[in-house]
């Protein structure tokens, strides 16, 4: 029962003192949906129909839902290593660097070749799935990237960032656009789990402080913040090495701290509805195109990929050398 110790909910000690004192107020689960698929699920990348009944609701009802047991260790630890090291390096960059609101936490790009890239953890099926099942038939995948929380350099002091939207503009009151965050190592509060405040995604850009644009763009105002916790407060799940986070890109929530010694990196890739018409594309080395194809071909792709192809040398050269979170336009042509 790990988890709840750092989530409050009705129905758990906290959650039962207040109630005795505003008995009037009963306060909504904190935690987020958990998906466990079956063996067999988990083997053919697919949910049968309860559990993607479970995944869509929780989508809807609370703009965020967990599965576990989505991607084998081995790729996870694979790239984990490399961005690890990559991580370092833009760390040490210090304000120069692709910070998201403080130096705690990095915007961060997978090396974009091949011997990098596994369909697993990049196209994986379950997320596509779920996401197709919210947005309609084959979403467009124009964001790809992750984000490190990193413990602080010596003598510096871990921060978390403002709670925020990162729908930093006038977006569509429904559903455009999932996030599938990819932790490759177990995320805890201890290092730097996101913080999420459940059923969030259905408020509008005028919750927000700092316009699309500027460096912090996207803070959820104070009072509506203070006013929410007495509704629902936030919680920073565990979330298990292996499992894909499916988010409501409107979902409130801030990066937390990293209090332990080791990175934590989170993908985020970005999935929007077919109908959805952002103008990003994605950025890969030619010898990705093969696998991409060689999954279209089969039928297992199932996503729109606008890619500019580059030679490997150029890939190499220019992904850790990327903007910061904010920096990208997740807005839609008129
Ligand atoms: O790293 C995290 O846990 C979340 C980061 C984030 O939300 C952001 O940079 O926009
Ligand atoms: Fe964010």
């Amino acid at each position: 029962m790990f988890l709840f110790r750092h989530c409050r909910s009705a129905s758990f000690s906290r959650g039962r003192a207040f109630a005795s004192l505003a008995p009037h107020r009963a306060r909504l689960q904190s935690t987020p949906t958990i998906i466990k698929p079956s063996n067999l699920e988990t083997q053919k990348g697919f949910l049968e129909p309860r559990n993607l009944e479970k995944a869509v609701g929780a989508l809807h009802r609370d703009g965020l839902v967990v599965v576990e047991e989505a991607i084998p260790h081995d790729a996870l630890d694979r790239l984990n290593t490399k961005m690890v090291q990559d991580a370092r390096v833009l760390q040490s960059r210090g304000e120069d660097g692709p910070l998201n609101y403080n130096t705690g936490n990095l915007q961060q790009d997978a090396p974009p070749v091949a011997e990098h890239f596994s369909p697993a953890i990049f196209t994986n099926p379950i997320a596509t799935q779920i996401t197709t099942s919210v947005l309609g038939p084959i979403p467009k995948w124009t964001f790809c990237s992750a984000n490190s929380a990193m413990p602080p350099p010596p003598g510096g002091s871990p921060s978390r960032q403002p709670v925020h939207s990162d729908a930093d503009f006038q977006h569509p009151d429904h559903p455009f656009a999932l996030v599938v965050n990819v932790p490759l190592v177990t995320m805890t509060p201890a290092n730097g789990s996101t913080e999420i405040w459940l059923g969030t995604h259905r408020r509008d850009a005028s919750s927000q402080e700092g316009a699309h644009g500027e460096r912090a763009s996207g803070r959820i105002r104070e009072d509506l913040l203070a006013a929410r916790r007495e509704v629902r407060p936030p919680c920073q799940p565990a979330v298990k090495k292996g499992s894909i986070v499916v988010r409501d890109l409107r979902l409130w929530h801030a990066g937390m701290p990293n209090l332990g010694s080791e990175v934590r990196v989170m993908l985020a890739m970005i999935h929007f509805a077919p109908w959805y018409r952002n103008r990003m594309r994605l950025q890969f080395a030619e010898d990705i195109r093969p696998v991409l194809e060689g999954l279209e071909r089969e039928g297992r792709l199932g996503l729109e990929v606008p890619v500019d192809w580059v030679g490997r040398g150029e890939a190499l050269q220019g992904y850790l050398n990327r903007g910061f979170g904010n920096s990208y336009d997740f807005g839609q042509a008129p």
